[in-house]
């Protein structure tokens, strides 16, 4: 059964980078048939060779110079029209040969908001649930996390991400090699439940002090049976975690027919 993985995750979060060495390790020492999709519109220069590329169709300046729009109504233009051919999507490699692929990897727009987080992205996920149990990775970027809010905060995107397209999202902290606050980020993965202990011990004043302590229970409430894992794209470092993540979090979806 082919495991189809979306990585998602905020701009610049690494999600296309990750998907080039994650693919680059599976193909070296796993011998594994990758096929790489990217849905990114604006992308310039992509660091892996995909079997179906949106901009085959479509580039970002495209739709901006033909709907007269800026960057931001073209993103969101662009996710209209992805969501309108789905069925074209579909009946193109490798989703129309799914079963010749042993992995498809899912590069999804620069900016999530613009995809992820739009009546669009259902469309799709819809489509590819058919498919099959898709698993998605959720980049959390180490490098942007330096206060205890930054860590709930992009932690918790990760949560709002599975609650919008219902798929199964194992978080990934993606940039080791240039994390902020490493201890912090750490502690997303290996001790959750200190950062409740330090959201109710800092004294913040009003909201902050009550709402991130909620967040951060939250968070543990739903965040599933996956340890989060730690990566560096850069240096392809942690990719056998990442990929014991990915396929156990696509064995516990129960497809394994
Ligand atoms: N230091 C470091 N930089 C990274 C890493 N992964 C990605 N980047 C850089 O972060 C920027 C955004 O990466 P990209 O893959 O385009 O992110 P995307 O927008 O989520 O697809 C690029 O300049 C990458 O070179 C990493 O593991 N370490
Ligand atoms: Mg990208």
């Amino acid at each position: 059964m082919t495991i189809i993985t979306v990585f998602a995750g905020p701009a610049g979060s690494g999600k296309t980078s990750l998907i080039a060495s994650y693919a680059r390790w599976l193909r070296k020492e796993l011998f594994m048939k990758v096929g790489i999709v990217n849905l990114d519109p604006g992308i310039e220069k992509i660091p892996y060779e995909p079997v179906f590329d949106i901009r085959q169709w479509f580039t970002l300046s495209d739709i901006m110079l033909k709907y007269g729009l800026g960057p931001n109504g073209a993103f969101l233009k662009a996710s209209e029209l992805l969501a309108e051919r789905i069925d074209e999507v579909m009946s193109s490699p490798p989703f129309s040969n799914i079963m010749d692929w042993d992995m498809v990897l899912i590069d999804t727009p620069g900016q999530m908001e613009a995809f992820i987080f739009r009546p669009s992205s259902n469309v799709f996920f819809e489509a590819l649930t058919k498919l099959g149990n898709p698993v998605m990775v959720f980049i959390i970027d180490a490098s942007a996390i330096k206060t205890l809010s930054d860590a709930v905060t992009l932690w918790f995107l990760g949560i709002l991400t599975q609650v919008k397209t219902g798929i199964v999202v194992v978080p990934v902290i993606n940039k080791i090699d240039a994390a902020s606050n490493l201890e912090l980020a750490r502690m997303i993965v290996e001790e959750p439940e200190r950062l409740l202990k330090i959201a109710e011990e800092q004294s913040h004043e009003g909201l902050l002090s009550e709402v991130i302590p909620e967040l951060v229970s939250i968070a543990l409430k739903t965040k599933g049976a996956y340890r989060p894992v730690m990566v560096s794209a850069k240096n392809s470092q942690g990719m056998e975690d990442l990929h014991y993540l990915v396929h156990e979090a696509f064995c516990t979806c129960g497809d394994l027919t």
